[in-house]
């Protein structure tokens, strides 16, 4: 991907699409990330113990307006900081809506290309209005975003051919997870294990991925993920649509039983990234969805009851909640990928579509 415009390129490992070699070779990407935040522990760590910040925004586009969503509250429960993710647009358009007066907030800006525009303007906003420090985090080290932060965690490995974000979403996750990890060690030790864990997971799920995205008798899909998996849940159901462009939703799990759950029928899918904190909650959603008709596959840490899991996809990572996040990615993007292909879509190129969204003066 060079900024947008589409260069034809050979897909690596003879690959049917650059979309699936990324998705199946992201544990590298995992790999580089955690290289990355070891390489600039020392800033990290001055960053998260300098007073000079009262709270963070996050902020990015599409995919990493969703990362953001994962990121905040993760920020906030590792780092006791007030946290929020807002999309950049929103942080542009109605600054008085996100900066309280007399707030001393830090950005964190996310994004794969560092290129998007509404990213940069509001980011270019900020420092006129703010001296607080920019963070970001992406994937191209010679991007406009970068030029604009006094911190920038740049995954090289992260960079796709894709225009759906996939490998690169998951090593911004990873190292968003890693950077906070660093103010609770063994937790980041303790990472050093997902290159290995997701490789492991790839291996044993892709066939059920495969099969239930070719699935005839399922049409519409729901993504239910609450507190650090409410993000993840948001942007796999974008895989869902940008990929295949399928009837997909996601939602907190409690708030599934407030009208949505009106839309559950047999050939609906219904999709839990359990959580540890409030699974016995999140399980009785998923075991009335299926006496509503509807079949369930659930992706938890440990095995859960079949009453819940029509599948399941488990994770034995022995992870805190807070460092095994990515686990949750591999097999739901293989599944939007697979879906993509049985609806006769090129993941590569979806409808519509471009990898940045970059925007003239005039809009
Ligand atoms: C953000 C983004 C992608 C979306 C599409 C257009 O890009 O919205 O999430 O899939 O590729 O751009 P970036 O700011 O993360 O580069």
């Amino acid at each position: 991907m060079s900024n947008g415009e589409h260069i034809t390129v050979t897909i690596p490992g003879g690959y049917e699409t650059h979309t699936l070699y990324e998705i199946l070779t992201q544990p590298v990407a995992w790999r580089a990330a955690l290289e990355v935040v070891a390489a600039s522990q020392e800033a990290i760590q001055k960053l998260w113990l300098s007073e000079q910040y009262t709270e963070i925004i996050v902020t990015g586009c599409g995919s990493t307006h969703y990362l953001s969503q994962a990121v905040a509250p993760l920020l906030q429960q590792q780092l006791g900081v007030r946290a929020r993710p807002v999309p950049a647009s929103e942080l542009l358009l109605f600054p008085d809506t996100i900066y309280a007066p007399g707030s001393r907030p830090l950005l964190f800006t996310i994004s794969r290309s560092g290129h998007t525009t509404e990213t940069i303007r509001a980011t270019e906003a900020f420092k006129r209005r703010h001296t607080e420090p920019v963070v970001t985090i992406g994937c191209y080290p010679e991007a406009e975003l970068v030029a604009l932060s006094d911190l920038a965690l740049i995954i090289a490995e992260g960079q796709e051919e894709s225009v759906v974000q996939t490998r690169s979403f998951s090593a911004m996750l990873v190292t968003a997870q890693a950077a906070t990890a660093l103010a609770h060690e063994p937790q980041f030790q303790a990472m050093q294990r997902l290159p290995a864990l997701g490789e492991n997971l790839i291996k044993t799920y892709h066939d059920l991925a495969k099969a239930l995205g070719e699935e005839k008798g399922i049409e519409r899909f729901y993504f239910l993920g609450s507190g650090l998996q409410y993000g993840l849940a948001s942007e796999i159901n974008l895989k869902m649509k940008e990929m295949s462009l399928s009837v997909s939703e996601a939602f907190h799990f409690m708030e599934f039983r407030h009208g949505p759950m009106s839309m559950v029928n047999e050939r609906t899918l219904v999709v839990g990234l359990l959580s540890d904190s409030a699974s016995e909650y999140e399980l009785a959603v998923l075991r009335e969805m299926r006496a509503l008709g509807g079949r369930t596959l659930v992706l938890s840490e440990n095995q859960v009851t079949s009453k819940a899991a029509d599948y399941q996809v488990t994770f034995n990572s022995g992870l805190a909640e807070t460092n095994r996040a990515v686990l949750y990615l591999p097999v739901l993007q293989l599944l939007a990928y697979y879906r993509a292909r049985a609806n006769g879509q090129n993941p590569d190129q979806p409808h519509n579509l471009t990898a940045v969204v970059v925007l003239d003066s005039s809009n």
